[in-house]
């Protein structure tokens, strides 16, 4: 069959504020690369592109030149009212092609997405390579489609949830993602939290066993591990074909299981594969040995997800960290020769903007090389989205649109802050934060790289702009101060 798999179109300023979209980039997508290699390997002609590179109308062209007979799109909530567009002008062009979408904002709200729509065929709901080589195979033969699991489906009016998938528990049969289909040298990663270009993006497991109020965990707690060598294979891969010198894994919790990561490491230096390396872990979850070994293989920098500083909005979180352990886990980073990323949100239920103030000041201790603060998102599926939805926490935007965590106007706001004071603690946040001479010597004098260099320029512009905000903001309060 031939398939047509899909970003739907979409720019920097649909996911980023004002001030940052200038360091934006754009990633290429490894799930519907992973869908697109196991429809590949069924038999299936694939067509992959990027809503990054391509309009509405660009889509359609391309999709009407390959004669697509189905149509997969990729759906974060954010990307929907990106989606629904161009699935209905699709249908409207040839009615016979099959579409059909994945990913977590089709899998939190499935029965929502399809009501809104009459042009989708089908939902696949949670892992998407097994369903989705099922559902092609069956729509190929004309087959009934509720005796798939992990689908959505219409059944004349009404909407069929069929069973659950499993998910793989063997994630070693999966083929590589299928990079070879995007336009690899189209793609550009945003100027955060990269040491260097070629980068790559890749994953050594799925699943995380944290609870964290905020996340959706589509992938549940138990966490399924990748063989350390396939995991070095496809990193080698990378750095033979595409000329990687970074990889970036997006697992949720890199550093779970010791074992697995001193094998990855092993078979790294055994291989002798030079290639700098890029991870998340959980700051309960590393000690200096592993470390150690992590720098050894190559790893430059780790993600710790801190939220904030202040330990009663950690344990609002259910982030089951304390401030000690984070401190700790950064101090011993450090002393390992690995740079940190840390993340923040602000608008935690209950939070005030004292406490967001203290988030700040807590950053600015563990000092690390690159940081990101955002407003909480309640994303659909996630446990803080249930709470909003009866009422709890907060108030949010309806808007499916707005759910994005870098964008200028915060989706929800706690009942304890208000908008303008969480877009004016990130504000704050990253011009005190950067704005510090021994911060700027620290960065200045660790430039891993010429794309490294202009990261530091447009991450200037990023502060210029905040910085002017910040004096706009101050303007407009002392003026409306001398009027009333
Ligand atoms: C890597 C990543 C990125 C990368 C790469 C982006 C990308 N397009 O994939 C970057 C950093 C660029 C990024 C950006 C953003 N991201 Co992001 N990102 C992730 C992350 C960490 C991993 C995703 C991943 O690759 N997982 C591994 C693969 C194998 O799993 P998967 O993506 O779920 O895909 C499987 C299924 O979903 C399904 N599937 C997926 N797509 C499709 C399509 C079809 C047709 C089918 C049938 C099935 C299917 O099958 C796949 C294989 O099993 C997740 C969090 C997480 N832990 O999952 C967040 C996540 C997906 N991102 C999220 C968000 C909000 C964003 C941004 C909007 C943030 C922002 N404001 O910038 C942007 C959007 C940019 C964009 N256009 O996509 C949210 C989505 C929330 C939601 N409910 O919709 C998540 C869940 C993080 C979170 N905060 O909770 N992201
Ligand atoms: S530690 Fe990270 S991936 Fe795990 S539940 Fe918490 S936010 Fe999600």
């Amino acid at each position: 069959m031939r398939i047509a798999l899909v970003v739907p179109p979409w720019g920097p300023d649909d996911i980023r504020a004002k001030d940052t979209r200038g360091i934006s980039g754009c990633w290429p997508t490894p799930g519907l690369q992973y869908v697109a290699a196991v429809l590949r390997d069924a038999g299936h002609d694939i067509l992959f592109l990027e809503g990054f590179f391509y309009s509405n109308s660009d889509m359609l062209e391309r999709i009407r030149d390959f004669r697509a007979e189905a149509l997969g799109v990729y759906v974060i909530s954010l990307l929907w009212d990106k989606a629904r567009p161009l699935i209905e002008s699709v249908k409207e062009m040839d009615p016979d092609i099959f579409t059909f979408i994945g990913g977590h904002g089709a899998t939190a709200m499935p029965e929502t997405l399809m009501a809104e729509t009459d042009a989708l065929d089908a939902i696949v709901i949670g892992e998407g390579e097994v369903s989705s080589r099922e559902l092609i195979d069956a729509v190929e033969k004309g087959e009934e489609l509720s005796r798939i699991s992990g689908l959505l489906v219409k059944d004349g009016e009404r909407l069929v949830r069929t069973p659950p998938r499993e998910m793989m528990d063997d994630l070693d049969r999966l083929p590589f993602p299928a990079v070879d289909l995007c336009e690899m040298d189209r793609y550009y990663p945003s100027f955060e939290q990269v040491s260097t270009v070629p980068v790559v993006q890749m994953l050594a497991s799925r699943g995380c066993n944290g609870s964290c109020l905020y996340c959706y965990k589509m992938y549940g707690k138990r966490i399924r591990l990748r063989d350390p060598v396939r995991v070095v294979d496809e990193m080698e891969y990378y750095v033979r074909n595409y000329g990687a010198r970074e990889i970036k894994f997006w697992d949720e919790h890199f550093s779970y299981d010791h074992e697995h990561v001193y094998a990855i490491c092993d078979e790294i230096l055994r291989r002798g594969l030079k290639v700098r390396w890029w991870v998340s872990c959980r700051a309960d979850s590393v000690d200096r040995p592993l470390l150690r070994a992590m720098k050894k293989a190559g790893c430059w920098c780790i993600n710790y997800g801190v939220e904030s500083g202040v330990q009663k909005h950690l344990d609002t979180l259910m982030k089951h960290e304390t401030l000690d352990q984070i401190r700790k886990a950064v101090r011993l980073t450090h002393s390992a020769g690995i740079k940190t990323h840390t993340t923040y949100i602000f608008g935690i239920p209950g939070e005030t903007f004292e406490d967001g103030l203290r988030t700040i000041e807590f950053a600015k201790e563990l000092n690390s090389f690159t940081v990101e603060f955002f407003p909480i998102t309640p994303f659909p599926g996630t446990p803080l989205y249930k709470g909003v939805m009866k009422g709890l926490f907060g108030t949010m935007s309806n808007n499916l649109s707005d759910q994005g965590m870098l964008l200028d106007r915060p989706c929800f706001v706690p009942f304890t802050m208000s908008a303008d004071e969480i877009m004016e603690l990130r504000r704050l946040a990253y011009t005190r934060y950067f704005l510090r001479p021994g911060f700027l010597l620290y960065r200045l004098t660790n430039i891993m790289s010429p794309f490294q260099l202009r990261a530091i320029f447009h991450g200037a512009g990023s502060l210029f702009i905040m910085v002017m905000e910040q004096f706009s903001s101050i303007w407009k309060r002392i003026r409306s101060g001398s009027r009333s």
